[in-house]
């Protein structure tokens, strides 16, 4: 036994020296029980980088960051519902004592006195300068005509060119003034009222059914089946229905 050991010692002895050169060196390989000679020579280069590992886990959830800055200010709201009804305030001050009822009364009577005076008056000087027997007067109001006959429409037009509009009676004491510049010519005078509208219905030029009226006996009739929808004053006073585009006398009141 000593024997095979002492020998394996001399055999590596021997390797040694036989087979170990600069460069090498002898390595026992405890698998294989044996000894062997690798040669010595400068370490390899780098080898490649290798493919990409795993990709680990998610970490842990990281701190909160800085504040931001503020928003813009949004656009206004809808109003909101009306607030309760606040509570009654304390009364005012007592007023001064008013004037008795009947003074009050006494000072309106004479205001209206004297704005009657100052239209009269007005009414007389812008008549002053008309020829007599063309001008007659009811109340406030003032009745003209040049003697010139035209229809219905053209009518309209000449009273309202000039100021005022077509001669309308609203009582018995204007259609009297209507009627005595009537009587001054041969021919009937056309009235500021018709039933376009609505038949056998006469109306005023402001839409306002008719409040005075002096139908002749018959009247308005639309006579054997014309349609008569304009009203003219006849010799007599009493009004008659007849075709609006015959021409008649036109009278202006103003
Ligand atoms: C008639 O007769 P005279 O011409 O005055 C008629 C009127 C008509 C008018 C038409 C009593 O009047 O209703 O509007 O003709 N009078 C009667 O021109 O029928
Ligand atoms: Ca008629």
């Amino acid at each position: 036994m000593w024997n095979i050991q002492i020998v394996k010692v001399l055999g590596v002895l021997l390797l040694h020296v036989a087979l170990v050169t600069p460069g090498t060196q002898v390595c026992y390989d405890s698998n294989e029980n044996a000894y062997s000679i690798i040669t010595c020579g400068a370490p390899g280069k780098n080898g490649t980088n290798g493919i990409d590992g795993k990709r680990g886990e998610k970490g842990e959830t990281g701190p909160a960051g800085p504040q931001g800055f503020p928003g813009l200010q949004g656009p206004a709201g809808l109003a909101g519902p009306p607030g309760p009804r606040g509570e009654q305030g304390p009364s005012g001050a007592k007023g001064e004592r008013g004037d008795s009822a009947n003074s009050a009364l006494e000072d309106l009577k004479k205001k209206i006195l004297d704005l009657d005076t100052q239209i009269k008056s007005a009414l007389d000087s812008q008549n002053k300068g008309l020829p007599k027997g063309r001008r007659a007067i009811a109340g406030d109001k003032v009745y003209v005509t040049s003697g010139a006959v035209a229809t219905y429409d053209e009518a309209i037009t000449i009273c309202k060119t000039a100021g005022g509009q077509l001669a309308v009676p609203l009582n018995s004491a204007e259609n009297n003034a209507i009627l005595a510049l009537r009587n001054k010519y041969a021919l009937n005078a056309v009235l500021g009222m018709n039933d376009k509208q609505t038949q056998g219905i006469f109306q005023y030029l402001i839409n306002m059914i008719i409040s005075y009226q002096n139908w002749d006996y018959g009247e308005p009739n639309n006579h054997r089946g014309m349609n008569e929808d304009c009203v003219e004053i006849l010799s007599s006073g009493k009004w008659n229905d007849y075709p609006c585009e015959m021409p008649k006398v036109v009278i202006c009141e103003f």
